[in-house]
């Protein structure tokens, strides 16, 4: 019988949950903290690695990085914080760093790392380089606040840059939107589009939405998991759904799906800092396997596998934008 990389025969729903999740909370850090959730994920010298948000006591956000062979079980973490804000040179850092997204960018053979700061004048979008995942070479703010959920696609076209983002606009009645933005040097960005608009009324996806993970290259096109945030009488719900984008101009978008497709059921997903809430900045595939690391419940870090083909397929066949 066909079974994925953590022990499941089960297709039912597109996502499958690993039985022993969470793999990381907090009772695994080697230092006292609140909590740790949203991990930005990449392979690196054949280790999967989790930059994970650590939350201190004081509410405070950095970055831990954990490393395993199997990005199942094992996890090394890091025995201090591996990256911590910088406030004295990078004032926007003061309330700390959040919610990484990890790119390889290939043809500069340097990983990318785009981040939220949570400055005095709100949250912004930050990225650094790394090489090795020891050092990190912070190239400071690429979009002012209130900005979040940026993640950078991991080549160039027509040789520019494109990095999906999540402005914020303060007007009463107007929804947070994925938006697309340019760059020739990684530094300077421009030609900002709209391209995903959150929906409205009782819809899962209305007014707030922002891209997941990195876009995902597929032979479809860019493969896109975002959240949408459900108000409801009991507070929020963060929920998953897909879009895809075109391979070759990825302002187009081809499909997104009309159903969400991962949502808080589990207790770790359901209770917790902020409950109802699964929050993945990270995914890794291999061979038409997806392995999701997610954020439960702003308190834990989970996994879940999928198929990509089948993702593929169930896109096309609940694709809103058709007809
Ligand atoms: C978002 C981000 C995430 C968090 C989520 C739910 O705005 O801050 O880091 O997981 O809210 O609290």
């Amino acid at each position: 019988m066909e079974r994925n990389s953590i022990g499941q025969s089960s297709y039912k729903e597109l996502f499958q949950r690993y039985s022993n999740n969470p793999i990381i909370s907090k009772k695994d850090l080697p230092y006292s903290a609140n909590t740790v959730f949203n991990a930005g994920a990449s392979k690196f010298k054949n280790e999967f690695i989790l930059l994970m948000r650590v939350e201190d006591k004081r509410g405070i956000s950095h970055l831990t990085l954990a490393r395993s062979k199997d990005g199942i079980h094992n996890w090394q973490i890091d025995p201090r914080p591996t990256i911590s804000p910088l406030s004295d040179d990078y004032p926007e850092e003061i309330w700390g760093i959040e919610d990484p997204r990890i790119s390889y960018l290939e043809e500069k053979e340097i990983w990318a790392i785009s981040y939220t700061a949570y400055s005095e004048a709100g949250p912004l979008v930050c990225l650094a380089f790394t090489k090795d995942f020891k050092h990190f070479d912070r190239q400071g703010i690429i979009l002012p606040p209130e900005n979040k959920d940026a993640a950078l696609f991991p080549v160039r076209f027509n040789d520019r840059w494109a990095l999906i983002h999540r402005p914020v606009a303060k007007m009463a009645g107007v929804g947070a939107h994925i938006w697309i933005a340019f760059s020739p040097d990684l530094k300077h960005w421009g030609d900002h589009k709209l391209i995903i608009p959150a929906r409205e009324g009782s819809w899962w996806d209305a007014n707030k939405i922002g891209i997941s993970p990195p876009p995902l290259k597929t032979e479809e096109g860019w493969l896109i998991l975002y959240h949408g945030v459900k108000i409801t009488g009991s507070g929020v719900i963060y929920r998953l759904g897909l879009a895809l984008l075109d391979i070759d101009n990825p302002s187009h978008v081809i499909a997104r799906s009309d159903e969400w497709v991962f949502n808080p059921e589990e207790i770790y997903e359901i209770s917790g800092d902020v409950d109802k809430v699964v929050f993945p900045c990270g995914w890794i595939l291999e061979d038409d396997e997806i392995k999701l690391y997610y954020g439960g419940a702003d308190s834990c870090i989970a996994l879940a596998t999928a198929n990509l083909p089948k993702l593929l397929d169930w896109l096309k066949k609940h694709n809103s934008l058709q007809g």
